[in-house]
This record gives structure tokens, C-alpha cells and sequence, in this order.
């Protein structure tokens, strides 16, 4: 059977996407431009300095390596005071019931995300005792869909990749759990993530039963 699960965090476990488009917007207002819901939706699983190139690239602006860093800085100090006041009510439906009965089950559990604040996120929420390993932003150098982030998340447990499966809502996050040699479940639409071996719309809708069942297909 598998032995562990890892999960990332922004649409999977919380959604801070929310919080993701408040700084970014106010940072794109400030440059001049506007940022919209739907070039949020693009910056999913996306790491910071990349998301930053995007939108620089959707206003038209060409900043330096300099200015791009005092830029993600600014954005991050917004985002970082916004996810302070996060509460244990922000936990998506269904996570924390799922990583009680994983570990209940004796199944090893990972974070894998892009994103370098996952540690506050998990500890405010929290939900940060649930987890064997963490893997985030500050530990990896290759963004997804490179497999590193999961790779290094099996590597933590000590579990063979073959044996583990990942939630992903990105379709990037998705091909890095495929790449690693993983089981998938995406978590979102079926027309949007159907490379994962599994699409449900929350993680409520998971337990030990489907995984067992989607590991042995
Ligand atoms: P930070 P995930 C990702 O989280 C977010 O989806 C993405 O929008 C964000 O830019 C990235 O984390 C980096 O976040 O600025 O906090 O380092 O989905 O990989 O958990
Ligand atoms: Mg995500």
C-alpha cells in the first residue's frame, strides 16, 4: 500500500490565494496598473520572483533585478501581515479530518509548496503538528513542474516516491507529482487538471478507502 501523502498548500489546504491577490494588486496599483481575479489564477503554485516577472510582463513594465527585489519584498510584507490574522476556520473542508485518520493510520505526511511562508500559514491555521516533513519555497530551487518539491518531500520521510501520493490544484504541481514518479489527486476541475489519476473538488470528498483504491489501480 502507500505509505505517504504530501500535500501543497495554497488551494489544497488554504486559500490564500485571496491574500495572494489583495498584495499583489495593491502593489500593481501602486506601479500604475490594474491586476485582475483571472491573472491571479495564473500565479497558482507559482513562486514569488515568477509571479512578479508576470506581472511586471502584464503591465508593460520592465523594472531591474534590483527594483524586482524591493518590489516582492514590499508585496511580501503585505501578505505576511494579511496571513498573521489567519485562524484555524481557514482550513479547507475536509484536510484536517484526512490528516487525523492518515496518522491514525500509521501514513506519513509532507507539505511540497512554492511558497516561503508555508510555515507561519501551517502554524496559524493549526495544523502544523500534522506534518512529518516540510518542504517549501526556502528548501527548494527548481519550481514545479520540475519534481524536486516532492522528491525532497519522500526524501524527508524516508518513503521511495513510488509509494507516495501528492494533492495538487495546480496543473504544474500536478505534472511535478508525475514526473516524481506519484500518484495524483487534483483537487479543482476535471477539464483543468485531468493529468492528475484522480479529480475531486475538495479533500472532503477523500479517504483512506479512495487513496488505498487509487494506489493499487
Ligand atoms: P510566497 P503553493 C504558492 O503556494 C502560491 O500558489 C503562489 O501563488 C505563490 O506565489 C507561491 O506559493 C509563493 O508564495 O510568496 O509565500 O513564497 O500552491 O505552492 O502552496
Ligand atoms: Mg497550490
Amino acid at each position: 500500500v502507500f505509505e505517504a501523502c504530501i500535500f501543497d498548500l495554497d488551494g489544497v489546504i488554504v486559500d490564500t490565494a485571496v491574500y495572494h491577490f489583495k498584495a499583489w494588486k495593491r502593489l500593481a496599483n501602486e506601479l500604475g496598473f490594474n491586476f485582475t481575479e483571472a491573472q491571479n489564477e495564473k500565479l497558482k503554485g507559482i513562486s514569488r520572483v515568477k509571479s512578479l516577472e508576470l506581472i511586471l510582463a502584464w503591465g508593460g513594465m520592465e523594472k531591474s533585478a534590483e527594483e524586482q527585489q524591493i518590489l516582492a519584498t514590499r508585496k511580501n510584507e503585505w501578505y505576511v501581515d494579511m496571513i498573521h490574522h489567519m485562524t484555524p476556520e481557514e482550513i479547507l473542508p475536509g484536510t484536517k479530518e484526512l490528516l487525523d485518520n492518515l496518522r491514525a493510520a500509521g501514513i506519513k505526511t509532507a507539505l511540497g509548496s512554492a511558497s516561503k511562508n508555508a510555515t507561519v500559514i501551517l502554524e496559524k491555521v493549526g495544523i502544523l503538528p500534522l506534518f512529518d516533513a516540510l518542504v517549501d519555497g526556502n528548501t527548494v530551487s527548481a519550481s514545479k513542474p520540475d519534481p524536486e518539491v516532492f522528491l525532497k518531500g519522500a526524501e524527508a520521510l524516508g518513503i521511495s516516491p513510488a509509494k507516495c501520493i501528492v494533492f495538487e490544484d495546480a496543473i504544474a504541481g500536478v505534472q511535478a507529482a508525475k514526473a516524481a514518479g506519484m500518484k495524483v489527486v487534483g483537487i479543482g476541475e476535471e477539464d483543468v487538471l485531468g493529468e492528475a489519476d484522480l479529480v475531486v473538488s475538495s479533500l472532503e470528498q477523500i479517504d483512506l478507502q479512495t487513496l488505498t483504491n487509487l494506489y493499487s489501480k
